[in-house]
């Protein structure tokens, strides 16, 4: 690199490493270049714009997704500095731009970098990704601009205008050479960014997808911060109080929201400088050292818990619980699987003392709220020991009968897990055609039939007990909850097989919720799939038949007809209305043979967005069910909860 042959000395060498690294191998600086490293290169723009925000220096920040996936992120902050860089003799935004981890180092301010991306990596790689990068600066009475090719600098800054306002505009296309698909997802980004604005009070985030003629739009601008998150994931449930709020500035500043309310379930989401710790760490530890002890010291104190009762468990005491933490961190160490997970362990203790301190008053304070909440705790216990009952009664039910497995269950001959598979199916009669239709060397049958209970209104102790998902928690064989243990599991693929209709997409809902709060680890693996009956037979003497998926096949399949020469009307059309209607073979064929069937995986990208659709389905409303089931009727491809 030309730009650079001047001598410096090691750690300057660092500083200036040039770009060709990123486009080498940028799974390393983005993770991957599936759709979710294309989402990467906008936050990593966003980040630094938010950044400004955080700063004190930026209100407004608007992204724009224009036609030809081209991303325009626009901020009203100072502008990236325009002045002479002393190391690289370029200006400081080029500077930013085309050297790799430049970042704050260039700002003087030594705490700049706090919001970021998974690896904070920043302008630089996104440039150097894109197959062009325009940024346009408003800054000291001027307009500045600079462009690139793929992280190559193509018309270095320059004063093309004069302006009196300050702010950022950076417009890029991600390189196709690169990146599996160009095409951004409206939703992922809109729930990123209502995210961003939950986390950063007050910032307003615009977003805008201008790709199809209607655009779709979303504005996002929360003055109450987490405590508007807390309320916006617990629409639809009944609260026990008013969101909880706790903040603390220093040296790692922490913000909590918390809210109870009557649902069954946990939702504690953590982040770290914005970014979600999916696998938590030692802010989570301590949050949750902390909400035990305080409980338990409170109903002690109060006489609540008499001196022969044991201690309310951590678990008792999160039930119903909707909480956000979210701490800054300067020098943030992440570990685990997917790197989520906070290590700091001097996080553990801050977060630790200041909930302790804030909510034991907050209990002296509001005792009608402490007594809700508690009742809850200690009908908690008791489920929770029902439940342990309950378990022990299925197993000792099932050992009398010697076996572990459901009477309904048709098991396959193999015991490898990872090469066997279990087919849920919805009806007897189906299940019936299943089982013959099956191979039964590696394919398992668990016929369901009847009204599923629905989890998000039911307790451990009535999943255990109860007779539909008694059988699924048994086939799957690694237990629930806590307990889960993912290395137990009998079968790599577990197969939801329902109806591709209304009914269908309630019973698959209803199975999906169980999974989502019962066996998550099992959706996060990806071991959770969706079977894909035909909607559609066309039939002719002669031609073997067709099958059709979805209504657009059927289109696709006449005008493919049409040019061997068969007409419409010379073709038979079946339509399935059930999967009962399907012979064994016919079954088989169409939905069970792995060389010739479609099976959509289960994915959950965003925990967040998958809690909240599951709590507004399985709610009360009536309205958000029925659309989503609607949606993700037609939906066969993926289904990303
Ligand atoms: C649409 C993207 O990048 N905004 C942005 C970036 C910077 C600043 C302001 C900024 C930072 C500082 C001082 C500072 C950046 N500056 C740098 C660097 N929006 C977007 N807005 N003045 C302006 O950190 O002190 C890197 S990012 F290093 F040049 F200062």
């Amino acid at each position: 690199m030309e730009k650079f042959e001047h001598e410096y000395n090691a750690d300057q060498i660092q500083v200036l490493e040039g770009l060709d690294p990123v486009r080498k191998r940028p799974g390393m600086y983005i993770g991957s270049v599936s759709v979710r490293g294309l989402h990467h290169l906008v936050y990593e723009i966003v980040d630094n714009a938010v950044d400004e925000a955080l700063a004190g220096y930026c209100k407004n920040i608007k992204v724009t997704i224009e036609p030809g996936n081209i991303i325009c992120v626009e901020d009203d902050g100072r502008g990236i500095p325009v002045d002479k860089h002393a190391k690289t003799g370029l200006s400081a935004a080029e500077t930013v731009y085309t050297v790799l981890h430049a970042g704050g180092k260039f700002g003087g301010d030594s705490g700049y970098k706090v919001s970021g991306g998974l690896h904070g990596v920043g302008a630089s790689v996104v440039n150097a990704l894109s197959e062009w990068t325009e940024v346009t600066v408003q800054r000291d009475g001027g307009v500045f601009q600079m462009s690139f090719e793929r992280g190559n600098t193509v018309k270095h800054l320059e004063r093309i205008g004069d302006s009196e306002k300050t702010g950022t505009r950076v417009r890029f296309l991600a390189d196709e050479t690169i990146f599996e698909t160009l095409e951004y997802e409206y939703n992922v980004l809109e729930n990123r960014f209502r995210e961003m604005a939950f986390l950063t009070k007050g910032l307003n985030i615009e977003i805008e997808d201008k790709r199809e003629e209607v655009p779709k739009k979303a504005k996002f601008c929360f003055e109450g911060g987490l405590i508007s998150f807390v309320e916006y994931l617990n629409k639809g449930k009944e609260p026990l109080n008013a969101p909880i709020y706790i903040e603390k500035a220093g040296e790692y500043p922490v913000e909590i929201s918390i809210q109870y309310t009557t649902s069954y379930s946990e939702s504690i989401y953590t982040f770290v400088n914005n970014i979600n710790t999916i696998e938590g760490g030692t802010h989570l530890e301590g949050f949750k050292r902390a909400l035990t002890k305080v409980f338990n010291d409170y109903a002690r104190s109060k006489n609540i818990l008499k001196e022969k009762d044991s201690n309310l468990q951590g678990d008792d005491i999160r039930e119903g619980i909707t909480a956000i933490i979210s701490v800054k961190v300067k020098e943030p160490q992440f570990e685990g699987q997917t790197k989520t997970k906070l290590g700091n362990s001097e996080v553990a203790g801050i977060v630790q003392s200041m909930v302790n301190e804030h909510l034991s008053t907050f209990l002296e304070e509001n005792p009608n709220v402490a007594k809700a909440v508690l009742e809850k705790c200690i009908s908690a216990a008791r489920a929770r020991e029902a439940a342990r009952k309950a378990r022990e009664l299925v197993r000792k039910k099932n050992s009398l009968e010697t076996s572990t497995l459901p009477g309904k269950l048709a098991d396959c001959s193999s015991k490898i897990a990872d090469e066997c598979e279990v087919y849920i199916v919805e009806g007897d009669s189906a299940g019936g055609s299943a089982k013959q239709g099956r191979d039964r060397k590696f394919q398992a049958i668990l016929p369901l039939w009847g009204k599923m209970l629905n989890v998000e209104k039911a307790r451990a102790d009535k999943i255990y007990g109860n007779d539909k998902l008694n059988p699924v928690i048994l086939a799957v064989g690694a237990g629930i909850g806590n307990e889960f243990d993912i290395t137990k599991i009998r079968y790599g693929k577990v197969i939801i097989m329902a109806d591709a209709d209304v009914d269908g997409a309630h019973i698959r809902t209803l199975l999906l919720t169980f999974f989502f709060r019962y066996m998550r680890p099992l959706i996060e693996n990806g071991n959770v799939y969706l079977a894909q009956p035909p909607l559609f037979k066309l039939s002719k003497k002669g031609m073997e038949d067709i099958y059709c998926y979805k209504e657009e096949d059927l289109d696709r399949a006449f005008v493919e007809l049409a040019e061997k020469g068969i007409a419409r009307e010379q073709v038979g059309i079946q339509r399935y209305k059930g999967l009962g209607e399907m012979n064994p073979e016919q079954l088989w064929e169409t939905t069970m043979n792995p060389e010739t069937r479609t099976l959509v995986k289960v994915t959950m990208d965003d925990a967040i967005s998958a809690d909240k659709t599951f709590s507004l389905l399985m709610g009360d409303e009536v309205e958000p069910r029925r659309e989503f089931i609607e949606q993700n009727a037609k939906n066969v491809k993926n289904l990303d909860i």
